[in-house]
């Protein structure tokens, strides 16, 4: 794809008049060198996988309150903080970046980072404008909250400071008082120039827009029509019509229709969700995180013997609590299932599925993931007499905000050990072992 660049903008391949970006993206910025002008400029820099809203009032806000006279929104060619793969390639990102860009005379989208290619340090990206603009520039560097938290852990946190200044917009999920005393502090330490901008608050993500439109939710008001229609035009974020994946998720989505009760088909699609959302924001598959979901549940209404006959067949040992409640075994049963009957035979699914119910020590993050997002399900929180929506609430924070999968695993055991003694029953030795195993070393 990054073959197209030099014959950038393909007329009508985008369904939009993309005439307006073409001009733009030429614009001859040496017009700011004539008569001893000096150039104000911001950088809005990021991953845009994709853009949105957020992104847009952050620079449309920054390029009011510091007068500049261009913002330019630079898609990194690859994030430095972030892992490699999963993401859309960088020329979508740009391209939608372009989209998203056009109708505003301030905003210029730029393939710096992308033609530069390797990992996109914001160091060499200020110096490279630096040199185009002059050492008189005003040059700013504009990010969320979350991105200025961990400003220290980028690369050349002193050179980058002193080569331009900050604006750290506010971000909901992000407390304006952490904000505050942070960029104080980093000011003081650093000697850079960083500047607080409250912007309206928009909780729009990249990873919630990439979680819907896999999960084929409207993501429609998130971000410009026009990036929507690209997303769609080129099935980005989606599972590929044609893939295994796409196939086996089908085929069990065919199957639960037909043989599990309503309620516990929305339990599923409601854990799928929750799924998809924790394996973006925690970098995991998402399509693996999908299939287990779909398939965690799928022998749970089958008849105990049965249950438990082919929980053995794969070769789970029974012991005296799982003979006498075979239904604690019916991931074991699903993740037997699984292979001939659906076509999924991965082994990280399969351990996620057979482990959901009881956890173990030691889980991998797929795992965890399914492992949470079985209590998450957002359904659980309309159940009449419902009493632990606010530890599923702190479970959430630490899962999402906190990020943090070890201590959501903890407050999830916790959470079932209470809701199991509290109705008389026994918990299960190895549910003992994990809750020991995960719990935080402060506790
Ligand atoms: P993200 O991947 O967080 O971008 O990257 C932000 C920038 O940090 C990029 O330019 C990276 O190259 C740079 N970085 C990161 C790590 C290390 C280094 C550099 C290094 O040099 O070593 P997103 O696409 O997710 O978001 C773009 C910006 O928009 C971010 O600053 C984010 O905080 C902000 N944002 C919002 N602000 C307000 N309201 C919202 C927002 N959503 C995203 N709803």
């Amino acid at each position: 794809m990054l073959g197209m660049r030099d014959d950038a903008y393909p007329q009508g391949t985008l369904g939009v008049n993309d005439d307006a970006i073409a001009q733009k993206d030429k614009f001859d910025r040496s017009v700011f060198k004539l008569n001893g002008y000096i150039p104000r400029i911001a950088i809005m820099g990021g991953t845009f996988d994709p853009v949105h809203y957020g992104h847009m009032v952050a620079a449309e806000a920054v390029r009011q309150e510091f007068g500049v006279d261009e913002v330019r929104f630079i898609p990194a060619h690859s994030p430095p903080h972030k892992e490699a793969g999963g993401r859309a390639d960088p020329w979508h990102r740009y391209m939608m970046t372009a989209l998203a860009t056009a109708d505003n005379r301030a905003f210029f989208p730029s393939m710096i980072e992308i033609e530069r290619g390797g990992k996109s340090y914001a160091v060499d990206t200020v110096r490279a404008l630096r040199r185009e603009l002059g050492g008189d520039a005003k040059i700013y560097f504009i990010t969320g909250a979350d991105a200025v938290l961990e400003i220290l852990t980028w690369k050349e946190p002193d050179a980058l400071l002193s080569v331009c200044d900050f604006v750290a917009v506010t971000r909901p999920g992000y407390k304006r008082e952490t904000l505050l005393a942070f960029i104080e502090k980093l000011g003081k330490d650093s000697g850079g120039k960083i500047h607080f901008l409250e912007v309206p608050a928009l909780a729009i993500s990249s990873s919630d827009i990439r979680a819907r439109v896999f999960l084929g939710k409207s993501a429609k008001y998130l971000m410009p029509d026009r990036v929507l229609d690209y997303i769609e035009k080129h099935g980005l974020y989606a599972m590929p019509r044609d893939s295994a994946a796409r196939r086996s998720a089908e085929a069990v989505l065919e199957y639960l229709r037909a043989n599990i009760s309503g309620e516990r088909l929305a339990h599923t699609m409601g854990v799928a969700e929750q799924s998809v959302r924790l394996a973006q924001v925690h970098g995991e598959d998402i399509e693996l995180a999908y299939l287990a979901a779909l398939l965690h549940d799928c022998a749970k209404e089958l008849p105990g013997g049965e249950i438990s006959r082919l929980a053995v067949q794969g070769g789970a040992v029974l012991d005296e609590l799982t003979a006498a409640f075979p239904v604690l075994l019916h991931g074991d049963a699903a993740a037997q299932l699984a292979p001939a009957m659906f076509g999924i035979d991965d082994p990280r699914v399969l351990a996620a599925v057979r482990s959901h119910t009881i956890g173990r020590p030691g889980m991998s993050a797929l795992e965890k993931i399914l492992f949470i997002a079985d209590t998450l399900d957002t359904g659980r929180d309309a159940e009449a007499g419902d009493t632990h929506r606010d530890r599923r609430a702190k479970i959430r924070d630490l899962a999402f905000s906190q990020r943090n999968l070890d201590a959501a695993v903890y407050e999830t055991l916790a959470l079932k050990r209470d809701h199991t003694l509290g109705k008389g029953a026994k918990m299960h030795p190895l549910a003992d072992t994990a809750l020991e195993h995960y719990r935080p070393v402060s506790l």
